[in-house]
């Protein structure tokens, strides 16, 4: 069967990499495959949505960058908060240098996201030198990484053969690379990579700079393992509100995965 149509446990045993596994294991214990995408700019902010979002989610994806408070102790809070609730944290730092110098941005500077990021991911632009550097850092702390096989914004450059250049380089790095930012499934069907979609929301098209929406079921159909939502879930407001529209895409994406393999 193709992971297409496997279960998320069933396909436990297609992955040797200890972030891989334990993604799909938190996915099943929590019924998500709901990761947040948590673009806030202040710290209490960033706190407020991940603690009313964590009961939903398998993953919080972040952009650290964007903090203007950001401390060391935003990062053990947002530990204790993955720890409270039960979550793998992503930064999406989209890493496009050479390996010397990535390797430097993963593991050092204010950030060191190696030290607290379960996945991040990089663009394939600069060649496999990024994925090796990358893995220098992050496979002897049991992380994962994930290539940009293509964008959902409008008018992107990765589709068609830069795509099949993601598959091909991922190949050569199985025990790092778990699997990638898409669109829709990606590999060819004895593969198991994860895939994770960006540009997700209920009852919107896209925004104002570019970005194009899907609905959870359309990208779960077309074989995403996990849907990443941000302004869907924090744009409408108060706590309260933020947790319900959490368990909505939940329970959203839920469905669609129960009916993508039939169960
Ligand atoms: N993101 C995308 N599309 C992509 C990639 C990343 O939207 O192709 I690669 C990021 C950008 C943002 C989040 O951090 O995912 C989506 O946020 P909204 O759901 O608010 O559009």
């Amino acid at each position: 069967t193709p992971p297409h149509s496997q279960t998320y446990s069933s396909r436990l045993s297609n992955h040797t990499n200890p972030a891989a596994r334990a993604l799909l294991q938190c996915i099943e214990r929590k019924r998500s495959n709901l990761c947040v995408s948590v673009d806030v700019s202040t710290k209490a902010r960033f706190l407020e949505v991940v603690d009313a979002v964590g009961p939903s989610v398998c993953l919080i994806k972040t952009h650290m960058d964007i903090l203007e408070d950001f401390d060391a102790d935003l990062l053990e809070q947002l530990q204790a908060l993955s720890k409270k609730h039960d979550f793998l944290i992503f930064e999406d730092r989209k890493f496009a240098d050479i390996g010397n110098t990535v390797v430097l941005q993963y593991s050092k500077g204010t950030q060191r996201i190696a030290s607290w990021s379960h996945l991040t991911n990089a663009h394939i632009v600069p060649g496999p030198g990024i994925i090796s550097g990358l893995a220098s850092v992050g496979l002897p702390l049991g992380r994962g990484l994930l290539l940009l096989a293509e964008m959902s914004s409008e008018g992107t450059l990765a589709r068609g053969e830069y795509t099949d250049a993601a598959v091909r380089m991922a190949r050569g790095a199985r025990e790092f690379v778990v699997g990638f930012i898409a669109q829709r499934r990606l590999g060819e069907e004895g593969e198991d990579w994860l895939i994770l979609t960006p540009g997700v929301q209920l009852g919107a098209a896209g925004d104002t700079m570019g970005q194009q929406y899907n609905t959870p079921s359309k990208v779960v159909g077309e074989g995403a393992d996990v849907i990443i939502v941000g302004r869907g879930v924090y744009a409408k407001g108060g706590k309260e509100e933020v947790r319900a529209e959490a368990e909505r895409y939940r329970r959203e994406g839920w469905a669609a995965y129960e009916k993508r393999v039939g169960i």
